[in-house]
């Protein structure tokens, strides 16, 4: 088998979701996104982030003058909407963790959106695993090592792939660098919707 892209602890499941499934998921989510709607996040500099983002569970991912920080708190001042059950299915079949996930991060790319790289590092447990689900039009996933001076791989993830994130990949550099409009109709012919879930404390 081809290893093209060799970070221990990167495992995908291409296709993990079948259409049907994936389909079954957006009662839910746009269930979430009525409940805690997506904002442009401003980075620490004062610019606003070219993806949307809202959360589900315990803790949201919210960034403002104070920087980047999980919260319990949407923008709004309200708590987040629970975490659908389907989710949480998703992540106890493939995380081999025993906890709940806290935080269920929606990440919605455009045209234009982009996230650059950068470490997944404001959690308390780093034997946690990270759990993604892509959703709609291709995104191209870049990643390298634990230093960012390393070199990076990149590979395309497809709507109902599930990426699982454990072992030195946890801390690994990563981002999304373009997407692919037009490659699926789940959401439209430009829209990506990344759904990331974490342990947070
Ligand atoms: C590798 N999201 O929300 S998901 C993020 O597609 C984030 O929206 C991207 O990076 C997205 O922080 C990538 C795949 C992913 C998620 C978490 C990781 C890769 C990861 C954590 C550690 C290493
Ligand atoms: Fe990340």
């Amino acid at each position: 088998m081809t290893d093209q892209f060799n970070v221990q602890g990167f495992t995908i499941l291409p296709g993990y979701l079948s259409p049907v499934a994936q389909a079954a998921l957006l009662e839910p989510l746009r269930n979430i996104i009525r409940a805690a709607p997506l904002y442009w996040p401003q980075t620490p500099g004062g610019r606003k982030m070219s993806v949307r983002m809202t959360s589900a569970g315990r803790f949201g991912w919210v960034s403002d003058r104070m920087g980047y920080r999980y919260s319990e708190h949407h923008p709004s001042g309200q708590t987040w909407p629970p975490i659908p059950d389907d989710i949480l299915t998703i992540w106890h079949s493939l995380s081999n963790s025993q906890r709940d996930p806290e935080c269920c991060l929606l990440n919605l790319y455009d045209a234009k959106s982009r996230m650059g790289l950068h470490q997944d590092k404001d959690e308390t447990d780093f034997h946690q695993p990270v759990l993604s689900i892509s959703l709609g039009c291709s995104g191209r996933f870049r990643m390298g090592q634990k230093d960012r001076k390393e070199r990076t791989q990149a590979i395309w993830l497809h709507s109902g792939d599930v990426v699982v994130m454990g072992g030195a990949a946890r801390l690994a550099y990563h981002g999304i660098d373009k997407i692919r409009l037009g490659s699926s109709q789940l959401l439209g012919q430009e829209q990506r919707l990344n759904i990331t879930l974490r342990v947070v404390t």
